[in-house]
Parts: structure tokens; sequence; C-alpha cells
């Protein structure tokens, strides 16, 4: 018998800055409601679901930005979420600002921001955590940028790894090999190849990503933006014979536009389903976890044909280097 599940990719239009956390959680439990009637046993929120996308709104010190972070999870405003995924039996994963006080590198305990999605079982119990490791945007004030994108200013660089657990989820008593990247990371393929290299079967990712480039070092067209994030998002299923939720949270948050377009990717790579709105949006799959067995028995047989012997620039160096003039 096939081992299928019901996934759902849950969209969120935009949260705006004046939002409450509790407009967004009303909004989420209407999603996990509407999933239970349409069968979903797993639904999968963008990244930094219960606020606006607020690293577009500089703060001088750091401090003064606590309230967009969560120092709990599960917390006060979140708990109805875990209660939605008890009563209904369905998992969820769901992207938040984490504030952690924990120790750094050298041992100091201190306080700590991550950009960082959880995955919760229908137990309500949190078996997955991870933090967003490839950052993008800039630390400092950008005065040519008519929207800021300062990541690398509000959150630390992840320090859990690409990690990969298998756990029980919906009709999958024997678990499901499931794993976590959030947003940029789509488009870095190490990170797929590290979970791929776990075994993954489903990738959950959530984004917020403007519609328009505004690094201006160059001109990305409009349609571009979207192709690029499904193009990263099928590629890294193909290539790792596995299941993607890419997520989006959409529409124009607090001046700006986010370009929606949530998808769900088969492990031939191909969309089996997508949004059509800028609005919060349920699209649902039944996945057959069966279909990640041809790409890993065959072409991404990795035990039979990786060389990582010939791949050691990938850990040993960052930054391209030049070749040499023949
Ligand atoms: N939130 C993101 O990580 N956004 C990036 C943008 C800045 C390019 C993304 O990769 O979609």
């Amino acid at each position: 018998m096939a081992r299928r599940i019901t996934v759902g990719a849950a969209q969120l239009g935009a949260i705006q800055k004046a939002d409450s956390r509790k407009v967004a959680v009303d909004r989420m439990l209407a999603l996990m409601a509407e999933g239970q009637r349409r069968g979903v046993e797993l639904i999968v929120f963008p990244e930094l679901a219960l606020t606006t996308f607020f690293p577009r709104h500089y703060v001088e010190n750091l401090d003064e930005a606590d309230h967009w972070y969560e120092a709990a999870m599960p917390s006060n405003e979140t708990a109805p979420l875990f209660e939605a995924a008890r009563k209904y039996r369905m998992g969820f994963h769901l992207g938040y600002a984490e504030l952690a006080h924990e120790p750094d590198e050298t041992g100091v305990v201190r306080k700590r921001r991550f950009n960082t999605a959880i995955l919760v079982n229908p137990d309500g119990k949190i078996v997955l955590k991870y933090r967003k490791v490839h950052l993008p945007g800039h630390a400092e004030f950008d005065p040519a940028r008519k929207v800021q994108h300062l990541e690398k200013r509000f959150f630390e660089v992840g320090n859990l790894g690409f990690p990969v657990v298998r756990s029980p989820m919906g009709r999958r008593d024997e678990g499901i090999n499931m794993g976590m990247m959030i947003c940029n990371d789509r488009r870095w393929p190490e990170a797929w190849r590290v979970m791929g290299l776990q075994s993954v079967e489903l990738v959950m990712l959530g984004y917020n990503t403007p519609s328009i480039n505004q690094e201006a070092k160059g001109w990305e067209a409009h349609h571009l933006r979207v192709f690029h994030s499904h193009l990263s998002i099928q590629a890294g299923c193909y290539q790792n014979a596995c299941w993607g939720v890419g997520v989006a949270k959409a529409g124009i948050e607090d001046g700006a536009e986010l370009f929606g377009h949530s998808i769900i990717v088969n492990p031939q790579g191909e969309i089996v389903a997508m949004a059509d709105t800028w609005e919060d949006q349920l699209v649902t799959h039944d996945c057959d976890l069966d279909m990640c067995t041809l790409g890993r028995t065959s072409i991404f047989n990795f035990a039979a044909h990786r060389r990582p012997e010939h791949y050691t620039r990938i850990t040993s160096q960052v930054g391209a280097v030049e070749p040499p003039v023949v």
C-alpha cells in the first residue's frame, strides 16, 4: 500500500506592522480548520508567520525590537495552534523569530536572536527545530534601498545545521523523514543535499520574498523572481528525490510587495499544487512518499554515484576563486 500523507501549504496574505499576534494566529487557526475539512494531516505556514516581515524596519538598538520575537514556544498567544494540532490530529510547521538565552560559541550565556522554524506533531509536541543558516540582506541601514532587508542585523546565523527527523505524522505511524529550511536557504543546493544525505522525504520551507530585487546591482525581471524561487525548489526536490512544500507570505505588507506563488513539488521536480492568490490560501496535495524511491535508487542513488573526494571545495572554500589562465 502506498505511503501517503495529505499536506497543506497554508499561504498567508500580508500581516501588517500594526497587526497583533492574535490576528495572525486567528488566521492560521482558520486555515487549520479548513485543512481539517479537507483532510490535511500536516500544514505548513510561512517564514516569520506571526508578524510582518520586520527586518524591513530598521532599529538602532536591537533591544527595541524584542517585541517581534518569541521568548517561549508555545506562548500564551501561540498555544491555540498547539491545541488545534491536538484537536485535529494535524502536524504543523511554523516560522517565527526566536529570542533565546543560551551560550554562544565562547560559552557565554547571552540574548540570541534566530529566524526559526519548528515542526509540531499531532500531539502538540515540537519534534524538530531549525534556525535559518543563509541570512540574506545587510546589517546596517542602506540609504540606497527603498525597502530595507536587515536579516543580518536582526538574526544570527543558525547553529543547528540542517537536521532531518523521522517522526509519525498523519496516517504514517511508521514515520516520515522530514526536514526544514527557510526562504533564502532554498537557493543553496548545499542545504538540500545535506538533507538528502539524511534520506529526507519531505522538506518544508516558508518564505517572504519581495517581488522586486532591491539590490540594484543588475536587472532581475519581475517574472524571473517567481521563476527562480520555483526553479530552486523544483531542482532541490528532483536532485534529492523528496517532496517540497514552499509556502509564502504574500501581498502588500507595510507597503512592500511579496510575491506569493506557494507550491507543493513532487520528487520528480514537478509542481503539483500552487496558490493563485495573494491572500490566506490553503493548497493541498495527497503526497505519495514512495515516489521518493525512484530517484534515490537510480540516478540519485548517492551511495553508488557520489564522489565526495571531488567536492572538497564545497566545505573548504566560501567565495569563488579565479581559475588559472592558460
Ligand atoms: N526572506 C528571505 O530570505 N528572502 C530572500 C530575498 C531577500 C532574496 C529570498 O531568498 O527570497
